[in-house]
C-alpha cells in the first residue's frame, strides 16, 4: 500500500490527501510532527532529504514535492480525468501548479503559517502578496467554473487547500467572488475531503 508521510494541517500536503481521495486511491498516514521537528531527523531525512511533508512512497518509489506528487499519481492511476491529455490543457495545469509554488507559497500560505504557528517572516509582506494572487486567481476564474477546461483538474487540487484557508492568514476571501463561488464547487466534489480549520494562535 502507498504511505503518505503528512500533516493535516499543511495545505502541501492536503493536496495529496485530497487527490488520493479524488482517484479513489488508499495510502496509509503517517503523521509527521513537524512542529516538533521530526521532519529534521536522520530518519526523516533518508526518506526526504528536503526535510518537509507530504512525501508519497509506493512500493519501490519515493516522491516529494507536493505537486511532484500529483504529477506521478496521475500518470500512474488516472485516465486523463483530472491531468487532461490534451498538451495546450495540460500546460494550463502545470502553469498553475508553478504559480502554486511562486505565488501561493510565499503569499496566502505564508500568512497563515505566521497567524496560525507564529512562523517567523513578515506577515505585511505574505498578505500582500497573498492579495496579489487572490486577485489574479479570482479574475482567472471569471466566467469559468474550474481553472483548467471544462471540469475540475490537479490545477484547482493543487490551489484550493491554501485559497479555502486563506483566512486563517488574515486574508478575508468576501472581496474575491469568483474565487468563493470556486471553492463551494471543489467542495461538492464527489469524495472531496477537507483539511480542518485552524484558529489563528498567533500574532
Ligand atoms: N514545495 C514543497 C513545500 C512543502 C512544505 O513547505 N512543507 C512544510 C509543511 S507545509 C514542511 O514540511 N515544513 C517543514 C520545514 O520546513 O521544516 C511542496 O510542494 O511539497
Amino acid at each position: 500500500m502507498m504511505k503518505l508521510y503528512n500533516m493535516t494541517l499543511s495545505g502541501h500536503a492536503h493536496r495529496v490527501v485530497l487527490a488520493l481521495s479524488l482517484l479513489g486511491l488508499e495510502a496509509e498516514m503517517i503523521e509527521v510532527d513537524v512542529l516538533g521537528g521530526e521532519q529534521r531527523s536522520d530518519a526523516f531525512r533518508a526518506i526526504n532529504p528536503e526535510g518537509k511533508v507530504p512525501v508519497l512512497t509506493d512500493g519501490d518509489v519515493t516522491i516529494y514535492e507536493s505537486t511532484a506528487i500529483l504529477t506521478y499519481l496521475a500518470a500512474k492511476y488516472d485516465d486523463g480525468t483530472w491531468m487532461p491529455r490534451d498538451p495546450a490543457l495540460l500546460a494550463e495545469v502545470q502553469k498553475w501548479f508553478i504559480w502554486s509554488a511562486n505565488e501561493l507559497a510565499p503569499g496566502a500560505a505564508r500568512a497563515r503559517v505566521i497567524k496560525v504557528f507564529g512562523a517567523p517572516f513578515d506577515l505585511e509582506t505574505a498578505q500582500e502578496l497573498g492579495r496579489t494572487f487572490l486577485k489574479k486567481l479570482d479574475r482567472s476564474l471569471d466566467g469559468k467554473h474550474y481553472l483548467v477546461g471544462e471540469r475540475a483538474t490537479f490545477a484547482d487540487v493543487a490551489i484550493y487547500s491554501y485559497v479555502a484557508h486563506a483566512p486563517e492568514g488574515g486574508l478575508p476571501l468576501e472581496p474575491y467572488p469568483n474565487v468563493q463561488a470556486w471553492i463551494s464547487r471543489i467542495e461538492k466534489l464527489d469524495r472531496f475531503i477537507a483539511m480542518p480549520k485552524t484558529p489563528a494562535v498567533a500574532a
